[in-house]
């Protein structure tokens, strides 16, 4: 089942009619003051609106934290809110935290603690204990929300590495199926080790029934870290860790988008009057790359940057004529590595243009503002290039959003060997390291000298996994998992008794 989003029945199917509840840092509607108005925020685009039609369509309700300044003027007073506002599906069960909370527990151990060790790169690793006390009470707070929203029928879906203790949490109260599934990439033994609390962590997850990650990778990384820990058995025949009497399935499930919406975008009018207007107002070359993500340090900017400059230092002849295009928003600004890397790549594209710019053609146009959904399409349309060259990602969508862009002529795309991405498109795009630079001006020559014909085919070959292993297809494989798993549970039990009764 793929192309549109689930129906109430085949949802219903999958879960057996046992109630979902997801739960998630970020909440899909937030409710905002506007002036004396309370105004609602809608999905911003992500996760949070790729899981909202599946949870409208299976009812049921959503923990997430009530980030909005209205938001507990419109909840119960157990915190629930039904939502979509206008004709409401689900409930959403918000959990209030104090500042100090979301200091420590988001901006603190999640970004400055989990992500940098996640990203392998532990030097950037803040072990302020406030953090991990933090990280804790909000775990805390979460799963008392979904003990209370929850009994032992429920199929709880815990999302990301914000919320690595609280299925232990919720396991003391109840014996619910609980699963997780980890958006950034599991590293290396040696790299988890790293962390200091690497053994709450486990024991936190490892009290999930199903854990899943992007790519096959990151289940081994993970079932190698829980092989050192004391008191687990990891079956790598199942792909399974025993601990603490129960079993944790370990399965890779690639996040994919809505391939359908994209493409629908890219082939909208409204995209057409953006790239116009866009056109008419840069000084672009003839011939256009893309970058678009977070300002994050794992996602390659600064070292993408040293391979356009070595691209346009040893080929003159692309000056003028090849324009890069970088989407940047800024992310998690409240953490000095963040505000130091927007620093920095400020102030290297306007080197870069300094170097080579010229009064008809710039080379590098930035752009920092949150661009509407058919601008970003309009992009990825365009240009003839995708560069993606993460230094590590857990998946990477912007990948996948080029590729389902391609309605016109076909773009090709320069993917970084360390996205998670490469593991299922890696054969059909034009592979680079991030950190080789003359390599990586090499690849950026390569991937323009394909022909159309080769490049169709590639794009043609991308689209089919990108459309085939989507969105839809990501969820429904794991609910199908779970019911795997639970009639793998029964027949045990089966047998357990049967054996009982013939002794
Ligand atoms: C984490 C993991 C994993 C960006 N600028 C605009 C805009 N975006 C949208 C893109 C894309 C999303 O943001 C970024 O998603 P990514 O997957 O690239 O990266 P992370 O935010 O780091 O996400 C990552 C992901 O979780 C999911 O599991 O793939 O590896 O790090 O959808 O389109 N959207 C709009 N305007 C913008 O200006 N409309």
């Amino acid at each position: 089942m793929t192309g549109e989003p689930p129906t109430a029945e085949t949802v219903s199917t999958l879960l057996e009619d046992r109630e979902l509840v997801v739960v998630s840092n970020r909440q899909p509607y937030s409710h905002e003051y506007d002036g004396n108005d309370i105004a609602v925020q809608r999905p911003a685009g992500g996760l949070t609106s790729a899981l909202d039609p599946i949870v409208q369509s299976a009812g049921g309700t959503w923990v997430a934290w009530a980030s909005g300044d209205a938001d507990d003027e419109v909840t119960d007073e157990r915190g629930r809110v039904g939502v979509p506002p206008e004709s409401p599906a689900y409930d959403l069960r918000r959990v209030g935290l104090s500042d100090e909370q979301v200091d420590g527990y988001y901006y603190g151990y999640s970004n400055q603690v989990l992500w940098p060790i996640c990203h392998v790169d532990p030097a950037k690793m803040n072990t302020d204990p406030d953090f991990w006390k933090q990280y804790r009470s909000a775990n805390r707070a979460f799963a008392d929300a979904v003990v209370e929203e929850t009994d032992d029928e429920s199929l709880v879906w815990f999302q990301d590495y914000h919320l690595a203790l609280a299925p232990r949490m919720v396991r003391e109260e109840r014996d619910a199926f609980c699963m997780q599934f980890w958006h950034i990439p599991w590293p290396s033994w040696d790299a988890f080790q790293t962390c200091p609390q690497y053994e709450e962590l486990l024991d936190g997850l490892l009290a999930n029934d199903l854990l899943g990650f992007h790519t096959h990778r990151y289940c081994q990384n993970f079932l190698d870290c829980a092989a050192m820990i004391p008191d687990t058995m990891v079956d790598r025949a199942t792909r399974s860790v025993v601990y603490d009497g129960r079993r944790t399935f370990v399965r890779s499930f690639p996040l994919g988008i809505d391939a359908d919406r994209r493409r629908e975008l890219a082939d909208s009018e409204d995209a057409t009057a953006f790239w116009r207007e866009f056109r008419e107002r840069h000084d672009l070359g003839e011939t256009l790359a893309v970058g678009v993500e977070r300002l994050d340090y794992t996602k390659g900017i600064p070292e993408r940057l040293a391979a356009l400059e070595e691209f346009w230092e040893t080929r003159p002849e692309w000056r003028e004529r090849f324009t890069y295009v970088q989407k940047a928003s800024e992310s998690r600004s409240r953490i000095p590595e963040y505000r130091e890397l927007q620093a920095e790549v400020e102030a290297e594209i306007e080197r870069l243009n300094d170097r080579f710019g010229t009064d008809e053609w710039t080379p590098v146009v930035y752009l920092n503002e949150f661009l509407p959904p058919e601008g970003l399409a309009a992009l990825y349309r365009e240009a003839d290039l995708a560069i993606v060259s993460p230094l590590r990602d857990g998946m990477n969508l912007v990948v996948k959003e080029f590729v389902a862009s391609q309605v016109d002529d076909p773009g090709v795309l320069v993917l970084s060997e360390l996205a998670g991405a490469n593991e299922e498109l890696g054969d059909e795009a034009v592979s680079v390291h991030p950190r080789d630079t003359p390599g990586f001006a090499d690849a950026i020559e390569r991937a323009l000298s394909l022909p159309e014909s080769e490049r169709a085919r590639r794009v043609r070959d991308l689209e089919r996994e990108v459309r085939s292993n989507d969105v839809y297809a990501w969820m429904t494989a794991q609910f199908r998992t779970v019911e795997a798993i639970r009639r793998g549970r029964d027949v045990a039990a089966r047998s357990q008794q049967r054996k009982r009764y013939e002794q």
